[in-house]
């Protein structure tokens, strides 16, 4: 039987795991990662090296006792719509159902977003026939408001394809904006009472700085790259994300779910690996940051391994940026 788990250390070692979304469902903390492959084939900027096939759901009753691997809970084989790579997926509950939303790779190569149901938080989940109409790109992060009205955040970079979605149709050629213009945002759509399909045309999400004005293509220091995942605190909502090519997880704020956000910090800097990607989740009284490194694998980019970390904020609601490999206690 596992050991109990520890801050900053992988929540399981008999598997690779990343991209954690973590919920409170039904009194634990239940974390979907991807579930990455140990294989030796080569890395991209396409992402080709993240080929995961299924997806595992793990839980927690405590942030300190054994996390459980409740197995395989969807697999490629069971997705009609889906050719390869599931990569980073979230969860939700509504109507008395859980919901896995997962990107995959369609049959044409184009990236495409899924819905999964179950009537429990540790599947196992059934995919819908076909991808949820008019979605594209990666990185699916739902949040169910305090209303209960449900939206739905994705998109990312490069393998994720967003620069290919910039006129509403994929075009495969597309590329970034010049890094003088302003950066793509993240999408944006309200989920039907059913959550499997968008009541709207998913909207483009402003990320600005302090003065009001766009965070430009350039300024890789803040500018979305992919790994969406939006929260409340005290009311207002927090955008985090992942920078890429500076390797951060940081954020905005607004005070509508559809932004426009302004930028306020990083959360977390650059960790093991290429890819970082996160999730927040309060539990009890405290808040905390899953996230992802390569420690385990030595540095192999799609060997990762699920951690979390406690985040704290300050009076102001600002974040207190974390060092993953500096912790006190
Ligand atoms: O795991 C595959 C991709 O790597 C995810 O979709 C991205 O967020 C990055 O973590």
């Amino acid at each position: 039987m596992a050991g109990n788990v520890k801050p900053n250390e992988p929540l399981v070692t008999h598997i690779f795991t990343a991209d954690p979304s973590a919920h409170v469902f039904e009194g634990k903390v239940y974390i979907y990662p991807s579930h990455d492959l140990d294989h030796d084939g080569t890395s991209n900027d396409n992402g080709d090296q993240y080929k995961m096939k299924d997806y595992h759901v793990l839980s927690l009753e405590a942030m300190d006792a054994p996390c459980v691997d409740h197995g395989e809970v969807l697999h490629l084989d069971d997705i009609p719509w889906a050719s390869k790579q599931l990569w980073a997926p979230d969860a939700a509950y509504k109507n008395g159902k859980y919901y896995l939303f997962f990107p995959a790779r369609d049959h044409d190569g184009i990236f495409r977003i899924g819905a999964a149901t179950s009537s429990n938080p540790s599947g196992p989940f059934k995919a819908e026939k076909d991808y949820i109409p008019d979605s594209f790109s990666i990185d699916p992060a739902v949040l169910v408001d305090d209303d209960n009205r449900a939206y739905i955040y994705f998109g990312g970079l490069w393998g994720g394809q967003l620069e290919k979605w910039q006129t509403g149709k994929f075009a495969p050629d597309a590329e970034g904006p010049d890094p003088a213009e302003p950066a793509l945002g993240p999408r944006v759509a309200e989920l039907s009472d059913d959550m499997l399909t968008f009541k709207n045309e998913p909207k483009e999400i402003s990320i600005v700085d302090e003065q009001g004005e766009p965070i430009l293509a350039g300024d890789e220091d803040r500018r979305y790259f992919e790994g969406p995942w939006v929260h409340k605190y005290n009311g207002l909502y927090y955008l985090s994300y992942s920078t890429g090519t500076t390797h951060k997880i940081v954020y905005a704020v607004s005070e509508n779910p559809d932004g426009p956000f302004e930028f306020k910090g990083t959360i977390l800097k650059p960790v093991t690996g290429w890819t970082t990607h996160h999730s927040i989740v309060q539990f009890r009284d405290k808040w905390y940051l899953f996230y992802h490194d390569c420690s385990l694998s030595d540095g192999v980019d799609h060997k990762r391994s699920v951690k979390f970390t406690e985040l704290k904020y300050n009076e102001d609601g600002t974040i207190q940026t974390i060092d993953p490999y500096d912790v006190q206690d």
